[in-house]
């Protein structure tokens, strides 16, 4: 039973609650299938953080509910924007620090993930997908190109030839075809997508929070940096974990053959 948090009663566009270890943010913006304003990305960035900084939580999921993920940007909040209101806007340095959450990010997909909505999933770390999933990046067909890291996130996920083809048609796809390209980690019914992330999200949120910390940054580094470099940088968080309690109970435990006690410090 999920416990809904005071915080909830903050946000306008947001519902927020906890399970276990595990922090639920659900994009709630149901009229306009949940359309990424600048508001609610103020309030998304916060609640995220928010469940970041917080030692009871080891694992966030972020939803959009049981029909739509997000329909991307606002369009009409954008539409007569210039250029310079874009930039002066810096929207870009907002949702970058989605992309320094310490803690593992699941996305649970329902329904449409399109533009900067296909664009936030990517930025997670893991998605799972209803079978009723609908991903795209279908800023072509309104004269723009993906503006969130489309581009990038995409090109990595499944090779430069589909990314070409999805990005400069515009294209739909569905949750089979994302997860024969390597976007998504799982399809599920749609009524079982939230019960599958957060199953997921548990499993993680009872590993030892250190290591989990610095698999992912370990993870990450390897979409930025040369095979020599990532491997010099796993090294040397390999050996920082050897200054962590749980590395020394977790050895000792399964010396002991028993369950290990993190303390995750
Ligand atoms: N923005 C604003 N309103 C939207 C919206 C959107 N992206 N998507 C849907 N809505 C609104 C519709 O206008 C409609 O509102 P009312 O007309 O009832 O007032 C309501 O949601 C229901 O939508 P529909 O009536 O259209 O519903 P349908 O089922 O017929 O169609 C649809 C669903 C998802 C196929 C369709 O709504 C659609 O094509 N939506 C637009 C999809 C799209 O083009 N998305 C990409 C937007 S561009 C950046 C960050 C992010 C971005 C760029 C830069 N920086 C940090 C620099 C991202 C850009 C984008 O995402």
């Amino acid at each position: 039973m999920a416990i809904p948090l005071h915080r909830q009663t903050q946000y306008q566009y947001l519902l927020v609650s906890q399970e276990g270890r595990v922090g639920t943010v659900q994009l709630n913006r149901p009229d306009v299938l949940n359309a990424l304003s600048p508001d609610l990305m103020i309030e998304l960035v916060d609640a995220l953080e928010v469940f970041d900084a917080d030692n009871q939580i080891g694992c966030i999921v972020l939803t959009g509910g049981p029909k739509v993920f997000a329909a991307g940007a606002d369009i009409k909040r954008m539409a007569n924007a210039s250029a310079i209101d874009m930039l002066t806007l810096d929207q870009l340095a907002r949702w970058d620090r989605i992309r320094k959450l310490h803690k593992p990010v699941v996305a649970a997909i329902n329904g449409y993930a399109l533009g900067g909505g296909c664009e936030l999933a990517m930025m997670c770390d893991m998605i799972i997908a209803g079978e009723n999933a609908k991903f795209g990046q279908p800023e072509i067909n309104i004269g723009v190109i993906p503006g969130a890291g489309g581009t990038q996130r995409l090109t990595r996920a499944v090779g430069k030839a589909k990314a070409m083809e999805l990005i400069l048609t515009g294209r739909l796809f569905d949750a089979q075809e994302a997860l024969s390209m390597g976007l998504i980690n799982t399809i599920t019914p749609p009524e079982l997508t939230m019960e599958t992330a957060q199953q997921l999200a548990q499993t993680i949120a009872e590993k030892p929070a250190v290591a989990v910390r610095l698999g992912k940054e370990a993870i990450l580094k390897a979409f930025d940096t040369t095979m020599e470099g990532g491997l010099d940088y796993e090294r040397k968080l390999f050996y920082l974990l050897f200054a962590s309690e749980d590395q020394k109970e977790g050895m000792q435990a399964f010396m002991e053959k028993r369950a290990p006690d993190w303390t995750n410090a």
